[in-house]
């Protein structure tokens, strides 16, 4: 008799932006998985347990059969490869041309729009929740510098319909948790630029990120802002 695969592991709540893109695309990749809750609050993600799945004791950590991965784009880059032939399967090509234009602008995320953003996020949604006061010099210096990176993106996104090409891929998921936070806070992805904010739309209208959405205002209702 066969034996159905086991569900892979999430260690994270649903909150964090990093556990969220895990969990999106696990969803746009019809992969069954097992959310396992890890109190940050209590310092879960500082045991010692914890830190042999995630040594740098930050979520998520993940685990598939034997194997453990940490990173977020590290996880959903495996989960591509390993489900190739399952759910999504545009998201991440093995064509060299096609993935040559994925890469480039996964890392565009991970090095020009993420570092303001993740600021920003923390600053205008986060520092509050955690009694901190908002630095008003931090939050102009970054929204300059979002600004900036978010003209490339409105030139770019006037000539295709997605960043890597005519698909929605990874480059396109490891956007939506940081601007899923920041969209509804300031106009700079909407009518300032008219790409950016059609990308927006239609990235944040699938139905694998409203299901995130979805287990986020579960986890922790959407605070008033
Ligand atoms: N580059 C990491 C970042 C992970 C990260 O920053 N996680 C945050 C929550 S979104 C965290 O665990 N913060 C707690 C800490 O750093 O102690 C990834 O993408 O997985």
């Amino acid at each position: 008799m066969a034996t159905l695969p086991l569900p892979v592991k999430v260690y994270g709540p649903p909150l964090s932006p990093a556990v969220s893109r895990v969990l999106v695309c696990l969803l746009e990749k019809n992969v069954q998985f097992q959310l396992v809750p890890v109190n940050m609050a209590k310092g879960e993600h500082k045991t010692p347990d914890y830190l042999k799945i995630q040594p740098f004791g930050q979520v998520p950590a993940f685990q598939d059969d034997s194997i453990s991965v940490f990173e977020s784009r590290a996880i959903c880059r495996y989960v591509c490869d390993k489900y190739a032939n399952q759910g999504n399967e545009s998201m991440y090509s093995n064509n060299p041309l096609v993935k040559a234009s994925i890469e480039q602008w996964i890392e565009s995320e991970a090095q020009n729009f993420n570092p303001p953003s993740s600021i920003l996020v923390f600053q205008l949604l986060f520092a509050s929740r955690m009694g901190i006061k908002q630095d008003e010099n931090v939050i102009k210096t970054n929204k300059e510098k979002l600004s900036k990176v978010l003209d490339v993106y409105e030139k770019r996104l006037s000539e295709s319909p997605y960043l890597a090409g005519d698909e929605f891929t990874l480059a396109d998921l490891f956007h939506l948790p940081n601007t899923q936070f920041l969209a509804g806070e300031d106009e700079m992805f909407s009518t300032t630029r008219k790409n950016v904010g059609r990308w927006w739309d239609e990235i944040s209208s699938r139905e694998s990120w409203k299901k995130v959405v979805e287990m986020q205002n579960q986890n922790f209702p959407a605070p008033k802002v």
